[in-house]
């Protein structure tokens, strides 16, 4: 047992939220429904990166409130807060110094929301961390996945990463107060060197950081990620975590009624519990900021079924 990991291990139940501005088209390209998580908006409609660079200029979630979310959180009986810093998109939801795509330079909001959420949490004692796309980045020339723009001179992988994804990962671990996560995504190939320099970056600037098992293949890192469905056998010798959307999508859609029911969700937290592991239930912001109330009176129903069941 690691003494690192015993916050972790208590929490059980902590917030993912994925938000960006994929949560402006919010899964519709020109009219059509675009299929799978909103997230993916741009790989799955072919969206060019000039073209899709214009949901920035409409990015201006007015009311947006940082410590409601971390309020929320609470109420709900969660112990943890996990972000989207910068997912497969390439966009930057932080004042990022090396990328001026991002949510201060390129927005008309202006605010550096993960600075936000980090101050509230501190404030309201919440544990912090950040989901970052090391591999994937579609707006890149040297980042992985996009092989729809033509005419880009592509530049390699390990460009990108000194460039852009290992600055900004230094950023998010010295410009935030303490952070307790790292929430590595999708592997692709990429050399040993820069993926040795990601992992090492991590725990030199932040000692207490507990990482998952998305950076590479030879880096199981703390904990062993699920993803959407709960594992039917107890999984033996590893801290684990089920992450997995209140709704459909990941990223806000605005045709995604598909919530959970209330006891769906207390259920799976249950389930995941016994079982040894965290659920890391996640919501996904309008591009005005806010939670959809469905989202909001789920999270609250959790809350009180929690609070009767821990009185006696
Ligand atoms: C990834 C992302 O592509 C997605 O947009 C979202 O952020 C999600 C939390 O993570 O998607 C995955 C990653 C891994 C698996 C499935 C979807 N997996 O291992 O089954």
């Amino acid at each position: 047992k690691e003494e690192r990991m015993e916050w972790w291990e208590e929490a059980r139940f902590g917030m993912f939220i994925h938000w960006g501005i994929y949560s402006v088209p919010a899964g519709f390209y020109k009219g059509e429904a675009q299929t799978n998580s909103a997230e993916w908006i741009m790989n799955k409609g072919k969206i060019p990166i000039a073209e899709y660079e214009k949901f920035a200029d409409q990015f201006n979630p007015a009311k947006f409130d940082a410590n409601k979310f971390v309020a929320l959180a609470k109420e709900a009986g969660m112990k943890y807060m996990v972000i989207t810093a910068k997912h497969h998109d390439g966009f930057s939801m932080f004042d990022s110094k090396v990328n001026p795509y991002n949510v201060v330079d390129a927005t008309p909001f202006k605010r550096d929301v993960l600075k936000e959420l980090a101050e509230a949490c501190k404030e309201q004692g919440l544990r912090f961390g950040f989901y970052y796309s090391q591999a994937q980045d579609w707006h890149h020339p040297g980042g992985m996945g996009n092989n729809w723009d033509e005419g880009i001179e592509r530049v390699s992988s390990d460009e990108y990463v000194y460039e852009k994804a290992l600055p900004e990962v230094e950023q998010l671990l010295t410009e935030y107060g303490p952070i307790s996560i790292f929430w590595w995504d999708t592997p692709r190939k990429m050399t040993k060197k820069v993926v040795d320099s990601l992992y090492h970056i991590t725990s030199a600037l932040q000692p207490g950081i507990i990482t998952n098992d998305r950076l590479g293949e030879d880096y199981p890192g703390d904990h062993k990620t699920f993803e959407r469905k709960l594992p039917s056998e107890k999984p033996e010798d590893r801290y684990w975590e089920i992450c997995q959307p209140i709704s459909g999508s990941w990223g806000y859609r605005s045709d995604d009624d598909n919530f959970k029911s209330i006891e769906t969700l207390i259920r799976n937290l249950i389930d995941a519990s016994s079982k040894g592991g965290n659920y890391l239930l996640n919501v996904s912001p309008t591009h005005e900021g806010i939670l959809r109330p469905e989202a909001t009176t789920r999270l609250k129903a959790i809350g009180a079924w929690m609070d009767k069941n821990s009185e006696s």
